[in-house]
């Protein structure tokens, strides 16, 4: 079966030789589904076809209030279509069903924000200090964008990309994780029939090294966004420099989460398990590092312990359930090995290291894991575990729990606990994290920007940020009285009062 589940062009087709590809739930291992997996030709027909798209000028010529009416009218179709999206985005992830929902919540919100800000940014005067001179600036679709998601938020992350690529004007290609294709096929669905111009969206399924690669590198794309891990993000800019293309990279973090004395404790607690345990660990903002007041650090990474043992594993449709598997076998072996290296490289294993057992063993079940007494330079410090793994470190001064929050090549994010408002603030500005929490862990907004500092990344998502990168400002400059300079002279000319 040559499943049509690419959309290039404004027509849904298989890939150029049949591929497919089966997509197993991760939590069971059920077939999902089968989807076409594309291939290098078929990447390079999308780019060719979301050129043609952005060139003739039916969607990048529309005025921003235009565009913005069309992304409220997305929003809109995806609250009604919530369940369908929530349960295919649950099946291919394995997340649990509630998560899906509230990610396709924050989805619309997304659409429905960018839809609003499009016709706010009309441009800008600017004064050239002449009333003979008019210049502007202009706010102008960068052109044809490559869309790379990862698989632990699919279409979340998706959306960030998608909303202001549209809102600003830009055809694009979307290419989903290989393992997680199903509600970016629902999502081409829902601006085909609003009808979104034939070619400005297109989507191209299939793994990173074949389609991946030719998105990050082909002539016609002007700009690269990829969420997604460190050394793919590398792969990826390294290409687009080949033609200089504009890149936006969201790269996950090693994020701190910083806990004082003198913070509420039931909260820092609780939110210290959301930090680090919520999807599995699976996020790129996760509270991977618990970094603690050594005064209260022994009652706080007991509790923590004892409740991270308790925690309940399951299937997406488990009502029981308060967290899901990991994404793949692959995935998991990679946890496991990062765990072990932690404990050989002389961490001490307090809860977790292990598979899921019993009705687990179906899926890619790996329980929620505390290491303590770990060290600088350690690897399990050093590096992304992307699963249910926090490591502690502990402190004694306000300087000392800013020196380990900024000791990472990462910088996505970092939470404070205090009730000290001004510790708070102080600790706050000096970490080198593009989000802060102060007593929370892990909210965002649409409309704040969301990025890295360091190695995290380059651009910003969400915000007005998120859609500048989409745009590239053009100043215009005219002058209304244009007047002979004077500044080479015509030296054939006849000299003044001559004969
Ligand atoms: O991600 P990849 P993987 C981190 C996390 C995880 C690690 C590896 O630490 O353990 O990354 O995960 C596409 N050219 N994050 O291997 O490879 C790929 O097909 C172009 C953090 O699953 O980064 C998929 O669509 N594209 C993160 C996307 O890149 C390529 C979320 C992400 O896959 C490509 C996920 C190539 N050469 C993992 N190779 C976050 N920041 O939230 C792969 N891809």
């Amino acid at each position: 079966m040559n499943a049509s589940t690419l959309f290039i062009g404004g027509t849904w087709t298989g890939a150029s030789d049949a591929g497919t590809r089966d997509i197993h739930c991760p939590a069971d291992g059920e077939l999902v589904g089968t989807v076409a997996e594309g291939t290098a030709d078929d990447a390079g027909r999308a780019v060719l076809a979301a050129r043609s798209a952005f060139d003739a000028g039916e969607w990048s010529g529309k005025s921003p209030l235009e565009r913005g009416s069309f992304l409220l009218k997305v929003a809109a179709r995806l609250r009604e279509r919530k369940d369908e999206f929530a349960r295919a985005e649950t099946l291919d992830t394995g997340k649990r069903l509630v998560e899906s929902e509230i990610d396709m919540d924050d989805i619309a919100n997304c659409f429905e924000y960018f839809g609003k800000l499009a016709g706010q940014e009309s441009g800008r005067l600017v004064d050239a200090g002449s009333p003979m001179v008019v210049s502007r600036i202009e706010y102008e679709p960068v052109g044809v964008c490559s869309l790379i998601a990862p698989w632990n938020y699919p279409l979340l992350q998706a959306a960030w990309k998608i909303a202001p690529a549209l809102a600003a004007g830009c055809s694009f290609v979307l290419k989903p994780s290989e393992l997680t294709p199903h509600t970016s096929i629902l999502m081409m669905e829902v601006l085909q029939e609003l009808g979104l111009p034939d070619g400005v969206a297109n989507l191209v399924l299939g793994d990173g090294k074949t389609v991946g690669s030719v998105l990050s590198s082909h002539p016609d794309v002007d700009l690269v966004s990829f969420t997604g891990g460190l050394e793919t993000g590398k792969v990826i800019a390294a290409s687009a420099a080949a033609s200089v293309k504009k890149v936006a990279l969201e790269l996950g973090g090693k994020n701190p989460n910083i806990v004082f004395a003198d913070a509420d404790f039931d909260a820092a607690l609780d939110n210290a398990l959301n930090a680090a345990f919520v999807h599995s660990g699976q996020v790129c903002s996760a509270g991977a590092r618990l970094i603690v007041e050594e005064s209260i650090a022994e009652k706080f990474v007991d509790e923590l312990v004892r409740r991270a043992g308790q925690i309940r594993l399951g299937g997406p449709f488990d009502a029981d359930a308060e967290t899901g598997p990991l994404i793949s076998a692959a995935h998991r072996d990679k946890v496991t090995a990062y765990v072990d290296k932690g404990v050989a490289e002389g961490a001490r294993l307090r809860c977790g290291g292990a598979w899921g057992t019993g009705d687990l063993e179906k899926g890619f079940y790996y329980l929620p894991t505390v290491l303590d007494q770990v060290t600088s330079g350690m690897s399990v410090l050093v590096d992304e575990a992307f699963g249910p793994v926090v490591t502690v470190e502990t402190f004694t001064s306000e300087a000392e729990a800013v020196k380990l929050g900024n000791d990472t090549h990462y910088g996505l994010a970092g939470a404070v606990w205090s009730q000290d408002a001004g510790k708070s603030q102080r600790v706050a500005r000096a970490l080198r994290h593009g989000t802060i929490w102060i007593n929370d862990f892990h909210p965002y907004l649409p409309q704040a920007e969301w990025g890295g500092f360091g190695q995290s990344g380059v651009g910003r998502e969400l915000g007005p940020t998120g859609l500048a990168e989409y745009q590239e400002a053009k100043h215009v400059y005219q002058n209304i009285d244009p007047q002979v300079t004077g500044w080479f002279a015509d030296h054939a000319a006849a000299p003044a009062g001559g004969n």
